[in-house]
């Protein structure tokens, strides 16, 4: 049987429930959890939302801080009705890794927090009467899985995540859990490419089924009219005078997949999609042959009380702001995030760069901090590599077949910071890019961010990127306050060698941010006011606006958000534009008048005018 990546719509033949809902609840801190039974029934649990993180919810620290196995339970009831179809369980992100028990017995196990998997119910499932589900999960960071750190053991015995990254390791079902039923001959998958010729679209699409009934595609504009129709698995879809989805300019026609016999339908689907292409072309990045300009944030999924857990009032809200500051873009920091996000840029016209949860390539003990000190750690040679790299690898697949139809995703971002400074990363990314490169059927760009210690002269793989992604904290971390006019000096002396060692290759800053206390005003500015983020800002967009090549801005970060305790952070990251509740700080203003003044081809070449 084939797993579907596609995401749960309903159709005429299709049945979904939803399974969401108060969950029974319990740690395991001993892993003793299967041999107790638990697969049938959690001995004395609490009840929690599904989904959401567990994390900040409880009173008791140990809870926040837990690391290990936890378990979730609940029932299902699967209708009679459903006899003849094939049933299974979609968990949307089960953080960091999960085995599913259906009535006691094993039925999955996934690898991996951040994208789906299904779980196929075969004989395992009862009739009109209650089904046991049982999902053992684990949130230990681990160095051969990603994202990367390790699970320390306290003298008190109790295990703490100890992340190579900054962000909180917010775990549980995150996303929502579906019980679907479809037909036995059903769709699998589907991908689309578009190809654009005069005022003609053409979208080459492809199909996979479990059987071998015909195929029809039926393309409807957003008034209900049909506009194009094509039939078989393979084809090439044409669309005359087609309105292309464009940036803040959506545009989505309705694909409507069917496999028929004669005049019986026998499965259905159907997606939004833009149609639109993506190339970079010397120093530009085009999107359906215009040159764009990258105006917008790095992000997270993280809220109060939810943490990490799926949130649609905050993902609107997260829309609002961005569309109100004038930004066209934003990355998934550091991880795939909700797919219903990805719908929603795809409807808004956001350029969004999708991010694999390839974040700690470096071995850093005291949080993430080392990152910064430039020593080497030879990241890419332990033992735990080769594992790494398989996990990697897996984790870029199941990326890339969740969201590669998404009009709104423009590029793939590989991992975030590894250690190129080290020779041993060049053939670890090597593998990893080829992988990427191998399966996207829209040849997006493909990238990496580049650490601040990985200048021009150290680092050996920014061959590998199509756009080469800076994340760069000159005026925060390196000369900050009253030196900043020294920070201008070194990141324009930085950007020149860039300049030297990759002409004709596109630049985006991914990453620049001061953090700052949305409550602290101060004339003339200190670090951490809301004056020196401006001021700060203000210095890295005149750089930016002096070097032709640096085709985008995504500041760090769009709102505050929780990361490890430590001396470096105040109950979390405040590089927010916005505080972590989502109201403006003082740079917020500024930054939308920029954005708002700047064109969409800002800087493009005349040759691609
Ligand atoms: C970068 C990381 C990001 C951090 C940021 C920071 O990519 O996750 O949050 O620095 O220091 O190194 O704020």
């Amino acid at each position: 049987m084939k797993l579907s990546p596609l995401y749960p719509w309903a159709s005429a033949s299709r049945r979904l429930a939803d399974l969401n809902g108060f969950w029974k609840f319990q740690f395991d801190p001993e892993s003793s959890g299967e041999v107790e039974g638990w697969t049938k029934r959690l001995p004395a649990p609490v009840f929690l939302p599904v989904p959401s993180s567990f994390a900040d919810f409880f009173t008791d620290k140990d809870f926040r801080e837990y690391s290990g196995d936890f378990w979730y339970a609940t029932e299902f009831f699967v209708p009679n009705e459903w006899q003849s179809r094939e049933i299974s369980l979609r968990f949307a992100a089960a953080t960091h890794r999960a085995v599913v028990f259906v009535n006691g017995q094993e039925a999955a196990a996934h690898e991996g927090g951040f994208t789906p998997f299904v779980v196929p119910l075969g004989k395992t499932v009862k009739w009109d009467e209650p089904n046991t589900l049982t999902v053992k999960c684990n949130n230990e960071l681990r160095e051969d899985c990603i994202p990367i750190g390790i699970t320390a053991t306290l003298q008190n015995g109790k295990k703490m995540a100890k992340p190579y990254f900054d962000f909180f390791n917010y775990a549980g079902l995150l996303r929502p859990v579906t019980l679907i039923a479809l037909p036995k001959e059903h769709i699998t998958d589907f991908t689309v490419r578009h190809e654009l010729s005069g005022n003609k679209a053409l979208v080459h699409y492809n199909v996979e089924t479990t059987g071998d009934n015909n195929v029809t595609v039926a393309v409807f504009d957003e008034d209900g009219k049909q506009v194009a129709a094509g039939e078989g698995k393979d084809g090439i879809i044409s669309i005359d005078n087609a309105r292309l989805w464009n940036v803040r300019d959506a545009y989505l026609y309705k694909f409507v997949f069917r496999i028929t016999d004669g005049g019986t339908i026998i499965d259905e689907y159907s997606e939004d999609i833009g149609i639109r292409t993506v190339e970079v072309r010397g120093t530009d990045i085009l999107l359906n042959g215009k040159p764009v300009y990258l105006k917008g944030f790095g992000k997270h999924e993280d809220s109060d009380i939810n943490g990490r857990g799926y949130n649609p009032a905050v993902i609107k809200r997260d829309f609002e702001l961005m569309k109100w500051t004038g930004a066209n873009s934003f990355r998934t920091a550091h991880y795939p995030y909700s797919e219903e996000i990805y719908q929603m840029a795809d409807r808004e016209g956001f350029l969004v760069i999708d991010e694999v949860a390839a974040v700690g390539m470096m071995t850093s003990t005291l949080n993430f901090m080392d990152a910064a000190n430039g020593k080497p750690t030879a990241f890419f040679q332990k033992e735990t590599t080769t594992r790494l790299l398989k996990n990697h690898l897996a984790a870029i697949e199941e990326l890339i077949r969740r969201d590669k139809n998404h009009a709104s995703v423009i590029a793939w971002r590989l991992a975030n910071e590894p250690e190129t400074t080290d020779e041993s990363a060049l053939p670890y990314l090597e593998e990893v890019f080829a992988h990427a490169r191998s399966l996207d059927a829209q040849e997006r760009p493909c990238t990496f961010t580049s650490l601040m210690t990985a200048t021009p002269d150290k680092c050996g793989c920014v061959q590998l990127c199509d756009v080469v992604c800076l994340n760069r904290y000159y005026g925060w971390y390196v000369k900050g306050g009253y030196e900043i006019g020294d920070a201008e000096n070194w990141l324009r002396g930085e950007l020149e060698g860039w300049k030297n060692k990759c002409p004709g290759k596109p630049f985006v800053f991914s990453e620049y941010g001061a953090d700052t206390d949305g409550t602290l005003h101060k004339l003339p500015s200190v670090m951490w006011s809301q004056e020196y983020q401006i001021e700060y800002l203000d210095m890295c967009h005149r750089v930016f606006d002096s070097f032709d090549f640096i085709k985008g801005e995504q500041v760090w970060n769009f709102a505050d958000f929780q990361t490890t305790e430590g001396i470096m952070r105040v109950d979390g990251n405040r590089k927010g534009i916005f505080t972590r509740s989502r109201q403006p700080k003082a740079a917020a203003f500024y930054l939308k008048m920029r954005w708002e003044n700047l064109p969409c081809d800002y800087k493009a070449n005349n040759s691609n005018k």
